[in-house]
C-alpha cells in the first residue's frame, strides 16, 4: 500500500479526527492546519483543529481559523491524529503531551528535514517548500476538490514559507501549484498584503531593537533581546517576526542568529543563511531542527550564557564548513 492509500485508508476508518500543528504557529503551519480543516470537512469526518498557542491576529482572514482550539476536547476519544507543519512531537506542545493514553494512531504530514518519523504514517518531503505543498499533492492524489477555502489556506501556507515566492526551494512546479490555487478561487493579494507586507508596529519596534543591538564576527551576524526588552516593544508570540531575515540577508553574512528571552526564561532561538551554508546542523546540535536554511531551538536561560553558547557553535560551524566548501572538490 502506498502512503497515500495508507492516509487514505486512515482517514476513512478514524471517527474522531484530531488535527494539530505547531506551537508559534506561522502562516504555513495554520494555513496546512484550516486546509486539513477544510479537506475532512468535503470528506464529511469529525475532527478538531489544534494549536497549543494563540492564533496571531493577521491570520484572521483564514478560513476555518475560529474553529481552531488551545487544546483537544478532552471528552473526544480521537482514534486518528494528524501532525501537520510539526518536525517532532515537542512541537505539537501540550497538544500532545497532555493526550490521554493510549494515543490515537499518527499520521504525521512535514517537510522538515530534520523530521523524526514519529507517525504511524510518515508523509515527509524536505524538498517540499511548505506542509502546505505537501498537502497539496496529497489532496491531488485523493481527488479532494480545491475550493476557495481550501485554496486560501495552502495558498498562505505556500506563500509564508516561501516569503513571497523567494526562497531556495521555489521552483517552476511551486509556481504552477500556486496558479492552480489561484484558479480555484485562493485571493493571492489577500494572501500577500495580511502575511507579507502589512506589519504591526511592535514588528518594527522589534526590528529596531534588534538593528540596535546586532553584531557581526566571522560571518555570524545576531542580536540578542531580552525578556524585558522584548516586552517593551508589545512583541508577542516566539517567532523573530523577519528580524532574522533582515540579519542574515546581510551579504557579509554566512548565517544569521536571533535570540529572544521568553518570560518563562527560555530562550528562543532562530536561525537563517543562504545557499551553500547550512543552519540545521548547529540547531540540531542545540537540540532544535529545521531545514538546511531555516532552522530554531530553544535553550535555557539565562540570556548571556545562551548566547555565548549560540555564537561559539555557530562560529565554529560556518568555520568547519567554509573549510569544506573550500575542499570540495577533493571529496
Ligand atoms: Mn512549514
Amino acid at each position: 500500500m502506498s502512503v497515500t492509500e495508507a492516509i487514505q485508508q486512515a482517514i476513512q476508518q478514524a471517527n474522531q479526527i484530531l488535527v494539530v500543528t505547531h506551537i508559534g504557529p506561522d502562516g504555513d503551519a495554520l494555513g496546512s492546519l484550516t486546509a486539513m480543516g477544510a479537506a475532512l470537512t468535503q470528506q464529511g469526518k469529525q475532527f478538531s483543529l489544534v494549536c497549543d498557542n494563540p492564533v496571531p491576529r493577521r491570520f484572521g482572514f483564514l478560513p476555518l481559523v475560529n474553529q481552531v482550539q488551545r487544546s483537544p476536547d478532552t471528552a473526544v476519544p480521537y482514534d486518528l491524529l494528524i501532525a501537520v507543519d510539526c518536525g517532532d512531537t515537542l512541537r505539537m506542545g501540550k497538544a500532545y503531551a497532555n493526550l490521554p493514553e493510549p494515543h490515537p494512531s499518527i499520521i504525521n504530514i512535514d517537510h522538515h528535514i530534520t523530521n523524526t518519523q514519529f507517525g504511524d504514517i510518515n508523509l515527509i518531503d524536505p524538498q517540499g517548500t511548505s506542509a502546505a505543498e505537501i498537502l497539496y499533492r496529497l489532496f491531488h492524489d485523493l481527488d479532494i476538490s480545491f475550493n476557495a477555502d481550501l485554496a486560501l489556506s495552502l495558498l498562505t501556507g505556500l506563500v509564508t514559507d516561501t516569503l513571497g515566492f523567494r526562497t531556495h526551494s521555489v521552483n517552476a512546479q511551486t509556481m504552477k501549484i500556486a496558479a492552480e490555487l489561484m484558479d480555484a478561487g485562493g485571493n493571492l493579494d489577500v494572501v500577500m498584503s495580511q502575511t507579507m507586507t502589512i506589519k504591526p508596529l511592535s514588528t518594527l519596534h522589534l526590528w529596531q531593537l534588534g538593528l540596535n543591538k546586532m553584531k557581526m564576527e566571522d560571518g555570524l551576524i545576531w542580536a540578542s533581546i531580552s525578556n524585558e526588552e522584548r516586552e517593551a516593544v508589545g512583541h508577542k508570540g516566539s517567532g523573530t517576526v523577519g528580524l532574522v531575515n533582515l540579519l542574515a540577508n546581510v551579504d557579509q553574512a554566512a548565517a544569521g542568529a536571533v535570540l529572544l528571552e521568553m518570560n518563562d526564561g527560555t530562550i528562543r532561538v532562530g536561525f537563517r543563511c543562504r545557499p551553500p551554508y547550512n543552519v540545521s546542523e548547529v540547531a540540531v546540535n542545540l537540540g532544535g531542527g529545521g531545514h538546511a536554511l531555516a532552522a530554531g531551538c530553544t535553550l535555557e536561560g539565562p540570556l548571556a550564557k545562551a548566547e555565548a553558547m549560540v555564537v561559539a557553535l555557530t562560529k565554529e560551524s560556518i568555520q568547519q564548513q567554509e573549510k569544506t566548501l573550500k575542499n570540495g572538490h577533493h571529496q
